[in-house]
């Protein structure tokens, strides 16, 4: 038994239609990170910016939770301790596929946020340049997402998660992006087992007790049918 404590990243969504970031063809072979996912990219053109993250938002309200996501909502709701997903996606699949207690760690395409008095709101289906801040009215909305070089959010959080975590599993992430790719060192630091569920093995499958390969809507179904039956 024990805390579970569940990291996802793009791929556990893939089979939702929704684009990963670093598989051939992905979103940072479509655009450099520099322009649309750093402040000084928003700083230096924000309606290229929005012209991303838009698309993004519309893609993603389309798309609907799989297998994958069900399958840990089921976990949340049948496994007798905690189950803790902390996503590295922007988008609400976790909570449409019913999962509760889900930490955005990377923001959401559902917030809007205002860059000059930090006020969060919800984001319209397509922000535009110059969007006036409900309460301060400055022309700074942008997407309440992290961006490189920012801080990711609730991470006292998610570090208290994988200090007492018996569990932990990554799944559909290349462990390429920090602090999201050292959770597993925190996690194994604390005696957590860890196992990683990935197409492929991510840059980080080394630091796993184990791997299991195969798409998200195969293999984290039978993972948590096997969490389930083993109680
Ligand atoms: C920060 C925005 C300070 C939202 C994103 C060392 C320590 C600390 C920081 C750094 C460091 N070294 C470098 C840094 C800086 C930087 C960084 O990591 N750079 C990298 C490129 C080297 N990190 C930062 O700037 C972070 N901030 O560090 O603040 C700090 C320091 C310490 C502690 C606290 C704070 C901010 C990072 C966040 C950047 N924002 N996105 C958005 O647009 O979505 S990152 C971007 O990459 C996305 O958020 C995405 O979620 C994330 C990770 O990508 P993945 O989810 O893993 O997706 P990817 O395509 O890479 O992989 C897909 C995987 O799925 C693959 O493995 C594939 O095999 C698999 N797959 C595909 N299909 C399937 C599948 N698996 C199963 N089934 C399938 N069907």
């Amino acid at each position: 038994m024990g805390k579970i404590v569940i990291l996802t990243g793009a791929g556990i969504s893939a089979e939702s239609g929704l684009g990963t970031f670093r598989d051939a063809g992905g979103l940072w072979a479509q655009h450099r990170i520099e322009d649309v996912a750093t402040p000084e990219g928003f700083a230096r053109n924000p309606a290229l910016v929005h012209e991303f993250y838009n698309a993004r938002r519309v893609q993603a309200a389309k798309a609907l939770p799989n297998a994958a996501h069900k399958a840990l909502a089921r976990l949340q709701g049948d496994w007798p301790d905690e189950v803790v997903i902390v996503t590295q996606n922007v988008d609400n699949l976790h909570e449409t596929g019913g999962a509760e207690r889900v930490v955005h760690m990377h923001g959401t395409l559902g917030g809007a946020l205002c860059a000059a008095c930090d006020h969060r709101w919800a984001a319209p289906p397509e922000m535009a340049v110059d969007e006036p801040c409900p309460v301060c009215k400055a022309p700074t909305a942008r997407p309440d997402v992290v961006w490189f070089g920012e801080m990711p959010y609730d991470m006292d959080t998610i570090y208290d998660h994988l200090a007492s975590a018996s569990v932990f599993a990554a799944i559909g992430t290349s462990g390429q992006v920090y602090p999201a790719a050292a959770f597993v060192h925190e996690a194994r630091m604390s005696g957590a087992e860890t196992i990683e569920l990935n197409l492929k093995p991510s840059t980080g499958a080394s630091g796993f007790d184990k791997v299991v390969l195969g798409p998200a809507t195969e293999t984290v179904p039978h993972w948590v049918d096997g969490l389930l039956g083993a109680r």
